[in-house]
């Protein structure tokens, strides 16, 4: 195996990047099995809730009547506002672009008709096998709700059968909102009562084991406001500590905690319409600490989290920091955080996941980020053999596929699909 030098440790680290089989452990994902909640092709990837908040910065259009549009006159709107008349430069925009032309499409040309024609040649299952083969993904992670009826019915069906898509149990309606959701638990069969008495905590655990084993869910996932604390006088802190954690520590079923979002900040724009907030790392402190044989996942949406939860990884090997989440998916933040996690915590984190909600994403959102996480390692690389270090390319091949990957599975005790 070659040894690595400064001289040829760019082209090394690109390549063993570009080799480093992918685990996306967050996106919004679909396999085909889910029928129409798979998201793909160029009108979905232009109509993006990034986009459409972008979009409405250069119209004063009604919201309702942008909305009342069909998904193609919204994708033409979209079009003409951040690409022919405003060059596409913010991050969601080129990330457009990038897909085009990996697809290997003409992008010069500017033709959406054209683009949109390409898309129409293919089936969802043949643009699945295209968009893993080229993003290098070599299995996503979806975000499946329970509380959803559409993806509830595909469950209760007997569920999909395609192993590059893997399962999460999101539970925000039960988390965030306890006091309408109990509602459906009864429907259900479960008898949760409002106030969440013993009866009720223990029918909240069988539910979230019934869908844990259902869809053979990997993790627990949960969206969380800045104000999010555990323990605190809430439905929402009794419910983690009473039927999540035990359940997650029961089944060794990690619990992600995705903290930060100020939900709905202006409700006309829908998906488009949530934005962040500074959060507080102490009840992940205090969730570590008090329960150290439970894994958590945690990422937070705003930068000035990113020290202290970096931090917070350096005391409590049962947590996993992943991702730059969201508004913090940009190359000027995934660089400052990556470098910050790896001086931190050396390669114990996971740098980065998609959060794809169309499925072409996955080639723009791993392309960008590989550049900006190889840039980080060629950079770190460079300093550790400056100070004599010797490293060959297994050795950079191995860590590669701990960041792309390899550092979820073990962290789940797994073996890597
Ligand atoms: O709650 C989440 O999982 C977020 O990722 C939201 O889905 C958000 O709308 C999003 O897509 N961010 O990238
Ligand atoms: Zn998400």
């Amino acid at each position: 195996m070659a040894m690595i030098t400064k001289e040829n440790l760019p082209q090394a680290v690109e390549r063993a990047l570009a080799a480093a089989p992918v685990t996306d452990l967050h996106t919004h994902i679909f396999a085909e099995g889910f029928g129409d909640l798979l998201l793909w092709g160029v009108d979905e990837l232009v109509t993006y809730h990034y986009l459409i908040a972008e979009n409405f910065r250069y119209t004063g259009m009604p919201y309702e009547r942008y909305f009342a549009l069909s998904k193609k006159e919204q994708a033409e709107m979209i079009w003409r506002n951040l690409f022919s008349e405003n060059s596409p430069v913010s991050e969601g925009q080129r990330g457009v672009l990038t897909v085009l032309a990996k697809l290997g499409l003409d992008v010069g040309s500017r033709n959406l008709a054209s683009f949109r024609e390409f898309c129409a040649s293919f089936t969802p299952g043949q643009f699945i096998d295209k968009v893993f083969a080229i993003s290098g993904v070599k299995a996503v992670v979806m975000t499946n709700d329970p509380f959803n009826a559409k993806e509830r019915a595909v469950w209760l069906g007997g569920g999909y059968d395609d192993p590059r898509f893997l399962a999460a149990l999101r539970i925000d309606p039960l988390l965030n909102g306890y006091d309408q959701s109990h509602l459906l638990l009864r429907e259900w069969g479960y008898d949760a009562d409002k106030r969440l008495d013993r009866k009720s905590v223990e029918e909240v655990k069988r539910f979230l084991r019934d869908w844990i084993k259902r869809m053979k869910a990997m993790y627990m996932a949960v969206s969380l406001p800045p104000s999010f604390m555990v323990p605190e006088d809430s439905l929402r802190s009794r419910l983690v500590e009473e039927c999540v954690i035990p359940v997650s520590q029961e089944l060794d079923v990690p619990f992600a905690m995705m903290i930060g979002v100020n939900k709905l900040v202006n409700h006309k724009l829908g998906d488009a319409g949530d934005s962040v907030g500074k959060s507080s790392v102490r009840p992940v402190e205090y969730l570590c600490e008090k329960y150290p044989d439970n894994k958590f996942l945690v990422t937070m949406l705003a930068r000035e989290n990113q020290h202290e939860l970096a931090v917070t990884a350096r005391k409590f090997r049962n947590l996993l920091v992943f991702g730059c989440w969201w508004f913090l998916n940009n190359p000027s933040l995934i660089e400052e955080i990556t470098r910050m996690r790896m001086e931190l915590l050396g390669l114990s984190f996971v740098p980065q996941h998609s959060d794809a909600r169309i499925l072409d994403q996955l080639i723009y959102k791993w392309d960008h980020s590989r550049k900006i996480i190889g840039k980080v390692m060629v950079d770190k690389y460079g300093d550790l053999l400056a100070t004599g270090w010797k490293l060959d390319e297994a050795e950079l091949k191995r860590d590669a596929e701990g960041l792309m990957g390899g550092n979820f599975w073990r962290f789940l005790g797994k073996t890597p699909l």
